[in-house]
C-alpha cells in the first residue's frame, strides 16, 4: 500500500514539473468555486484539467414533509424499513479547452452504496451496491466575460452506463432486484443544460449555478428517474495567497419515479415505492480550498466542503439526509 502511494506521488510530481510554470497567464480563468460544484469555469485554449472528486452522503432516519417519522410508523405501513444510508462517489474527470471559449469535459463516477434495514419482525440487514455509474460528456460554454465576471452555458448528456439491475440477499430472497435509491444509474440517457455565474473582487470571489437533469424517455426496467434541479449560489474569500474559505447554499428539488420496476413491491419498503421518491432540501456547505503551489503544477488545487440540510421537506416516508462531504483535487496542464 505504501509502495503505491508512493509511486503515484512521484507519478504526479513528475507530471507536474513536466507541465512546468507556462500557464500562469491562465489563472484568471480559473475558479473559486466550492468543491462540490463542477462546470464552473473555462479553461484556455489547448489547456487540460484532470480532476479527482469525492462525494459522500449519510442519511438517517426517515420522514415525511418535514416531519421525522420512528421506525414503528414506518412499520405500521411497511414490512421493512431503512435505517441508514450511506452514498460515495469516486468521480474521474478530465476537461480539454477547444477554444477559449468552449471547454469540453467528461466524467466517469464509481459509486457505491449500503443501506441498513429493519423489518417488522425485528430483524436486521444491509443491502450493498458498487459500480461505474452514469458517465457524462459535455461541456461549458463562455458566453460573456469581463477581467472579474464570467457568465457561461452548461450542457451535459449522461449516458446509461450505471447498473439498474443491482441486486443483493435480503432475509426474504437471495438476490432481491434493489429499490430506486440503491441502484448505480438512471437506465436512461439524460441532458443536463445549465447556466453558471462567476465573479470576482479583491480577496472575494462569488458565484452562482443552476442546473437541470431531464431524463429522456423510459429505463430497460419500465421506469423514468425523477427529473432534478438544483441550484447553488456561494461565496468566497481568500485568506493568503493559497487557501481560502467558502460558503454555499445548495437547493435541490426531485421529482418523483414514473412508471415501476415490475421485481419491485412498492407495499415491502418505501424506498421501493415510486411514489415516495420526491423532494427538496436546502444545504449549507462551508469550504476550504488550498491552491498548489503556481509555477510547479500551474493553476492546480485541493478543495473540501462538508454541510448538511438547513430545511427538508419529503414525500415520504423517505430517507433523510444528515451530512454531505464533497472533496476535489484538480490538476491542469
Ligand atoms: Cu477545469
Amino acid at each position: 500500500m505504501k509502495v503505491k502511494i508512493t509511486t503515484a506521488v512521484l507519478c504526479l510530481l513528475s507530471l507536474s514539473a513536466y507541465a512546468g510554470g507556462e500557464h500562469l497567464h491562465h489563472v484568471e480563468h480559473f475558479s473559486r468555486a466550492p468543491a462540490g460544484i463542477m462546470g464552473d469555469h473555462v479553461h484556455a485554449q489547448g489547456d487540460w484539467m484532470f480532476s479527482y472528486g469525492y462525494m459522500r452522503m449519510h442519511m438517517d432516519g426517515m420522514k415525511d414533509g418535514d416531519d421525522d417519522l420512528s421506525d414503528a410508523q414506518v412499520l405500521n405501513d411497511f414490512m421493512v424499513t431503512p435505517l441508514r444510508m450511506e452514498m460515495e462517489m469516486h468521480m474521474f474527470g478530465a476537461m480539454y479547452a477547444v477554444s477559449d471559449e468552449l471547454t469540453l469535459m467528461a466524467m466517469l463516477p464509481w459509486v457505491r452504496k449500503d443501506m441498513d434495514h429493519i423489518t417488522r419482525m425485528g430483524v436486521r440487514f444491509t443491502t450493498r451496491s458498487e459500480g461505474v455509474g452514469d458517465i457524462k460528456l459535455g461541456g461549458v460554454y463562455a458566453l460573456a466575460r469581463d477581467d472579474s465576471r464570467q457568465l457561461m452555458l452548461n450542457l451535459a448528456v449522461s449516458a446509461p452506463s450505471g447498473d439498474i439491475d443491482a441486486d443483493d440477499d435480503t432475509p426474504a430472497m437471495r438476490d432481491a432486484q434493489l429499490p430506486y435509491p440503491m441502484q448505480l444509474g438512471s437506465g436512461t440517457w439524460d441532458l443536463l443544460p445549465g447556466m453558471t455565474w462567476t465573479g470576482r473582487a479583491g480577496h472575494y470571489s462569488w458565484g452562482a449555478q443552476g442546473l437541470l437533469t431531464l431524463r429522456l424517455g423510459e429505463n430497460d426496467n419500465d421506469y423514468t428517474l425523477g427529473n432534478r434541479a438544483e441550484v447553488s449560489a456561494w461565496g468566497g474569500r481568500r485568506l493568503s495567497s493559497s487557501w481560502s474559505v467558502s460558503l454555499r447554499l445548495r437547493g435541490q428539488a426531485w421529482d418523483e419515479v414514473d412508471g415501476d420496476d415490475p421485481l419491485l413491491n412498492p407495499q415491502m419498503v418505501p424506498t421501493a415505492n415510486p411514489e415516495l421518491q420526491g423532494g427538496r432540501r436546502i444545504d449549507m456547505l462551508a469550504g476550504a480550498a488550498l491552491a498548489l503551489p503556481a509555477g510547479f503544477y500551474g493553476n492546480s488545487r485541493l478543495a473540501v466542503e462538508a454541510g448538511a440540510p438547513i430545511y427538508e421537506n419529503l414525500d415520504g416516508p423517505q430517507m433523510s439526509a444528515d451530512w454531505t462531504v464533497n472533496a476535489n483535487l484538480q490538476l491542469v496542464f
